[in-house]
């Protein structure tokens, strides 16, 4: 009986595989449809599709235990992982500030009622994201109210996990939080000052989240979580206005990131994007899509790119790129 998987104990290690597309069976945890008018079921981002390898992101298990949705929040748990989504109306009018501290509370408390409150990857997206002043810059407002959040839940910096925060022009704010019984294990770029550690300069608080985050799988791989990675060394940005060095820079970030990676996690593998790599370009100028496209064909040969057209949180910064992948 003991080696029957129905009687198995619910939080071993749930495998989790990230598809593109999937023709496969499974189940999905989460699954992002990209597509805007496409009418597939799915997590939407609120953000225009400019193209690429894929239509949608599949973050699949083997079996779904459970789901459900209530206080704003839906979620489908999958052994000892949690997928959470929230989101609530935001016209550009409302302080980003309490609607981030609601949200990531909403989603805080429902992780921790399901016993995984380990943060694992999140993603954010509002609209308007550098609109405002100063310290009054809508995601300066945004970081706020997540700092105050995670604060309040008794999450400590270095348990902050890999995440995108990402603009556009519907009226949502939506969060998507994945969680897990046990912790990821967080990865810092040698390039970049951690960003929970920026000076003051860009705002009251300092972004909530960690470089990337590895989850170990049950098979012994590691899942690789990435952050929206972008033209940013040290902690200023470099390139202003120039798309190119931009993403000669974002290169040079996700290799030196993928190292970084590979050596702590003594996974050789990681060293490169292999060919089950997803990657996610944010463009804030449509009309950049195809250069954006072109450089990373350039850079990863084969990788799988969907580029989507959105607003980068530093007014300064053209383009960011997150990433998954296993090794
Ligand atoms: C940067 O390196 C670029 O606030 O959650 C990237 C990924 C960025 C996530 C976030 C912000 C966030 O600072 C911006």
């Amino acid at each position: 009986m003991a080696s029957d998987p129905r009687y198995g104990p619910r939080l071993q290690g749930m495998a989790l595989e990230v598809q593109a597309d999937p023709t496969v069976d499974g189940q999905a945890l989460a699954s992002f449809a990209f597509e805007d008018a496409a009418p597939a079921p799915g997590l939407k981002l609120g953000l225009p599709f400019l193209g690429g390898d894929f239509k949608t992101e599949c973050w699949q298990v083997e079996r779904l235990d459970n789901e459900g949705c209530g206080d704003g929040v839906s979620w489908r748990q999958a052994g000892d992982l949690l997928f959470l989504s929230w989101q609530a109306r935001d016209d550009g009018t409302v302080n980003p500030c309490k609607l981030a501290e609601e949200g990531y509370t909403r989603l805080l408390n429902l992780a921790r009622d399901h016993q995984q409150p380990c943060l694992l990857r999140a993603w954010n997206f509002l609209p308007d994201i550098n609109a405002g002043e100063g310290d009054l810059e809508r995601y300066r407002q945004f970081c706020l109210g997540r700092a105050m959040s995670l604060e309040r839940a008794g999450i400590n910096l270095p348990e902050l996990c890999a995440g995108t925060a990402i603009g556009g022009h519907d009226p949502a704010m939506r969060i998507f939080l994945l969680t897990g019984s046990r912790p990821g294990i967080n990865i810092e770029n040698p390039r970049q000052v951690s960003a929970y550690r920026y000076p003051r300069i860009y705002g009251p608080r300092s972004p909530s989240f960690a470089r990337a985050t590895a989850l170990p799988q049950p098979d012994g791989q590691m899942l690789l979580m990435i952050s929206g990675t972008a033209s940013v060394v040290g902690h200023e940005t470099l390139h202003e206005g120039d798309l190119i060095a931009q993403l000669d820079e974002i290169e040079r970030n996700l290799r030196a990131l993928l190292g970084e990676s590979a050596a702590r996690l003594a996974r050789p593998g990681l060293k490169t994007f292999g060919p089950d790599a997803l990657l996610r370009a944010y463009v804030r100028y449509r009309d950049d899509w195809p250069a954006v496209r072109d450089h990373l064909a350039r850079a990863w040969p084969g990788v799988s790119v969907v580029g989507l057209e959105g607003d980068i949180c530093r007014t300064d910064l053209l383009v960011e790129i997150e990433a998954v992948c296993a090794g």
